[in-house]
C-alpha cells in the first residue's frame, strides 16, 4: 500500500489533519490502535478557542458546534467566599470560548471524514514508523493477525502521550522537559442544570474545584484529589458533599446534583519533546506535549500544532517548497511554551500544594488578591485563556 502522509492516531490532531490533507487533495491514511466506538467514549476537554473553532469549519466540521456549542463571554474564579467574574469579552476585545466537548468535536470530525470517502483502519495493532530519518519512510502494523506496510512521504504522529511515535524516535535525538503535580482531578458528569451558566474554577483551603458544563442540562465538575485517592472510594453522595464544600455559600447552596453517569480520576502532567520534527516523522498534539487542564489548552494545543503542520504540508505538495515543514517545530513549539507556561500558573494559583507550606499559600492569596485587583493581571488571564494568535 502507498499514501501520501501516514496519520498515526484518530483523535482530534489526527482527525484534523486528516481532514485538512484529504479537502486539499493529499491522501492520507489513519492508522488507529483501538476502535471507533472506544475513542467515542473517552470524556475528555470542553472548551473550544476561537481558533480551533475557525479550524473546524476549514475542515468542514464546524456546524454543530455552532448549533449546539455554548459561547461563552466569561468566567468566574471563586476564593475566600466571593466569587469574582473575568470578563474575557470585555478584556480581550470581544473575543470568547465555545463549551463543547471533545467527544462532540471527534464525533463531527470521524462524521466528516467517512462523508468525503478517507481511510480510517481502526484496532491497527503493532503500528511501527520506520525509516523516517531517510527519504522513504513507511509504517507496518497488524490488522487480524496479518502484518500490512504502507509506505508514504510523511508520518505525522498524533498518537497521544502513550503512542508509539515518539518512542520510535532515538533517545539522544529528543529532550524533554516534564513536570509532575501531586494530586489529580475526580471528574463526574451527571444530567443535572450547572451551578453558574459560566465556568467556575476554586480556589479553596480543601483543594481546587471546576464546575464546567457540556449542554444546559448536563454538568462537568472536578475535585482536586491527593494521588492515592481510589474511584471506589468516592460514592456520588461523597463527591456532591466535597465540591460544595469548596464553592460559595451561594453556589453550594444553589447547586443541583444528581446520579453521575461517568466518574474517572486525571493525573495533571507538564511534558514538552523538543523538537517536533524528526526527519519525515512529525510529533503534534499530546504526542508532543501535555499541559495540566487548568487552563483548557491541551485540545487548543492540538488544533495549533495541525495548522502549522497542515500548512507546512500544503506548501511542500502544493508550491513544492520545504519551508512550512522545515518551520513546523519552531512554530509550534513557540505557542506551546506560552501555553505551557499559563497552564502552569493556572495550576499553580489555583490548587492547593500542600509540601509548599503557609509560605507558598500566602503568595497565593497575594497573587489572587492582585489579579482581582488589577485590570492588567486580568487582562493578561483573559487574552491567554481565549487563546494566543496562531
Ligand atoms: P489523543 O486524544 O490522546 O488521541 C490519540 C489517539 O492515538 C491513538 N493511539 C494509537 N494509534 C495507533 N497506534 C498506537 N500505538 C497508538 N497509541 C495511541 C489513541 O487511541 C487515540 O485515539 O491525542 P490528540 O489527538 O493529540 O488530542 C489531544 C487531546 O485529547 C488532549 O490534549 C486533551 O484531551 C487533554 N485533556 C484535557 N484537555 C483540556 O483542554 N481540558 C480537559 O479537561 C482535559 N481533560 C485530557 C483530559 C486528557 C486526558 N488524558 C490524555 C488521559 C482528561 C484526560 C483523562
Ligand atoms: C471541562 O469542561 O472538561 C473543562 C473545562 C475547563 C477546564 C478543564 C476542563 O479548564
Amino acid at each position: 500500500m502507498r499514501t501520501q502522509v501516514v496519520i498515526i492516531g484518530s483523535g482530534p490532531s489526527g482527525l484534523l489533519l486528516g481532514q485538512l490533507l484529504t479537502d486539499a487533495g493529499i491522501d492520507n491514511i489513519i492508522l488507529e490502535r483501538v476502535t471507533k466506538d472506544y475513542v467515542l467514549s473517552r470524556i475528555r476537554a470542553g472548551v473550544l478557542e476561537e481558533g480551533m473553532a475557525a479550524m473546524l469549519d476549514e475542515a468542514g466540521a464546524g456546524e454543530r458546534m455552532h448549533r449546539e456549542g455554548l459561547k461563552h463571554d466569561g468566567f468566574s474564579i471563586a476564593f475566600d467566599g466571593g466569587c469574582h467574574r473575568i470578563d474575557l469579552h470585555g478584556l480581550t476585545g470581544g473575543k470568547r470560548v465555545i463549551v463543547y466537548g471533545q467527544t462532540e468535536v471527534t464525533h463531527d470530525l470521524m462524521d466528516r471524514r467517512e462523508a468525503t470517502g478517507g481511510v480510517t483502519i481502526y484496532e491497527a495493532a503493532n503500528v511501527q514508523p520506520h525509516d523516517f530519518d531517510g527519504d522513504r519512510p513507511y509504517v507496518t502494523y497488524e490488522k487480524d493477525g496479518v502484518t500490512h506496510r504502507i509506505d508514504c512521504d510523511f508520518i505525522a504522529g498524533c498518537d497521544g502521550f502513550h503512542g508509539v511515535s515518539r518512542k520510535s524516535v532515538p533517545e539522544g535525538a529528543i529532550t524533554t522537559y516534564e513536570r509532575v503535580y501531586p494530586f489529580g482531578w475526580l471528574g463526574i458528569i451527571s444530567d443535572v442544570e450547572p451551578v453558574s451558566h459560566e465556568l467556575i474554577y476554586a480556589n479553596h483551603p480543601r483543594g481546587f474545584a471546576l464546575c464546567s458544563m457540556r449542554s444546559p442540562t448536563r454538568i462537568r465538575y472536578y475535585v482536586q484529589v491527593g494521588l492515592d485517592e481510589k474511584i471506589e472510594d468516592w460514592s456520588d453522595d461523597r463527591f456532591w458533599d466535597e465540591i460544595r464544600r469548596r464553592l460559595p455559600e451561594e453556589q453550594a447552596q444553589a447547586m443541583k446534583t444528581g446520579p453521575s453517569i461517568e466518574k474517572s480520576i486525571a493525573p495533571l502532567r507538564s511534558f514538552v519533546a523538543e523538537p517536533l520534527r524528526f526527519g519525515r516523522l512529525f510529533l503534534a498534539g499530546d504526542a508532543g506535549h501535555i499541559v495540566p487542564p487548568t487552563g483548557a489548552k491541551g485540545l487548543n494545543l492540538a488544533a495549533s500544532d495541525i495548522r502549522y503542520l497542515f500548512d507546512g504540508l500544503r506548501e511542500y505538495y502544493q508550491e513544492k517548497s520545504k519551508a512550512g515543514i522545515d518551520a513546523y517545530s519552531q512554530r509550534a513549539l513557540a505557542r506551546v511554551w506560552k501555553a505551557e507556561r499559563f497552564s502552569w500558573w493556572m495550576t499553580k494559583t489555583l490548587h492547593l500544594f500542600p509540601d509548599d507550606g503557609a509560605f507558598g499559600q500566602k503568595i497565593q492569596h497575594a497573587e489572587l488578591e492582585y489579579l482581582f485587583s488589577s485590570v492588567a493581571a486580568q487582562t493578561s488571564l483573559a487574552e491567554n485563556y481565549v487563546g494566543l494568535p496562531y
